[in-house]
């Protein structure tokens, strides 16, 4: 019915169970038709908790992404207005770039399935319907191109801290993506646009593995990946993780707009996994086997190789 969005809306602005007289008087229905819309909304996937004499509560979200109830969340955030949402997509990057063009606030775009998801230097990424959160983030800020040097290592403890409210022992593997237990959890990606030296636009696409089993992997993936379920023993609610995600890209963004990388570098290191051993090092044509020893306040990194000698890399890609 069309009452069930509205009672949705009640349900999750309430810290406390409604009762089904509130409902009733509150958007002017019946307690009939209270119940009705309670039903069509456990049929369609919300789990909603009914105790006598108290009334209803909203335990859980359903599965799929709901541009409504994305859009619900987002009321809360003072810095994106709003959310499109889609079943399926090439890559949310694309779409977020096309509506770019005709929007001047933040905004971010979500699809269920993309089909052409990618990763950085445009490898694939696997983005199956469900299970994932496959989200591009479209910020319009006016600053300087060296400024924006920083931003990946801000987004990155955004991430973490997002995760780390779920799983103990999160990891950022500099630059682009989170790790569990030495499997990549999640990874994104910085798309600018801008003029010379000034940067306007800043499309950041992010992919993290939720609910994923292991064997839905593609089967190169299977021993390289994981899902934040899979790692916690949960079933992750995608709601209540976009909700703490969006919140913390909040913070993390002002962050990067008003304060330094040194002021977040300790709290960075301590989520790092490049300490103390030995990884490989890709910057351009140049590979290094070597390890991390410390980080620069511009977030470049420290890395003594086993040839002995010391590089500083800007960005470089990191292998296992
Ligand atoms: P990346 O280049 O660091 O990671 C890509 C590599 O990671 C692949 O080559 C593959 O080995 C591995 N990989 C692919 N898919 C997955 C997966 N689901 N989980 C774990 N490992 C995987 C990281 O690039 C940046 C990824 C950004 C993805 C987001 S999703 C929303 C937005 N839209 C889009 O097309 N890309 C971004």
């Amino acid at each position: 019915s069309k009452y069930e969005y509205d009672i949705v809306k009640v349900l999750y602005r309430s810290e406390t169970a409604v009762s089904g007289q509130k409902l009733a008087e509150q958007l002017n229905i019946s307690r009939t038709a209270v119940w009705k819309a309670i039903d069509a909304l456990k049929e369609k996937g919300y789990h909603i908790n009914s105790v006598s004499n108290k009334g209803y509560t909203l335990i859980q979200f359903p599965k799929r992404w709901d541009a409504h109830l994305i859009n619900l969340i987002l009321e809360d955030s003072q810095l994106f207005q709003k959310g499109f949402i889609y079943e399926s997509l090439t890559s949310t990057q694309d779409e977020a770039e096309k509506l770019a063009l005709n929007e001047s606030i933040p905004f971010i775009v979500l699809s269920e399935v993309q089909t052409d998801g990618r990763g950085r230097f445009r490898r694939n990424w696997s983005s199956l319907p469900d299970t994932g959160l496959w989200m591009s983030v479209v910020l319009k800020p006016d600053i300087a191109l060296h400024k924006l040097t920083t931003f990946n290592l801000f987004i990155a403890l955004a991430l973490a801290e997002t995760m780390h409210h779920y799983y103990e022992d999160v990891n950022i593997k500099w630059p682009n993506d989170i790790f569990i237990n030495d499997k990549k959890l999640s990874g994104f990606l910085t798309e600018i646009k801008g003029s010379q030296d000034q940067i306007n636009q800043i499309i950041c696409g992010i992919g993290i593995n939720l609910n994923t089993e292991v064997n839905q992997f593609p089967e190169a993936l299977q021993q390289t990946a994981t899902s934040l379920s899979v790692e916690t023993g949960q079933y992750i609610d995608r709601y209540q993780f976009f909700k703490l995600l969006i919140c913390n890209i909040e913070k993390y963004y002002n962050k990067f707009m008003h304060s330094e990388f040194k002021d977040v570098k300790s709290d960075y290191e301590r989520y790092a996994l490049m300490f103390d051993r030995t990884l490989k090092y890709t910057e351009g044509n140049n590979i290094v086997y070597g390890k991390a020893t410390s980080m620069n306040e511009d977030g470049t990194l420290n890395v003594t190789g086993e040839d002995g000698k010391t590089y500083r890399f800007i960005s470089a890609d990191i292998e296992l």
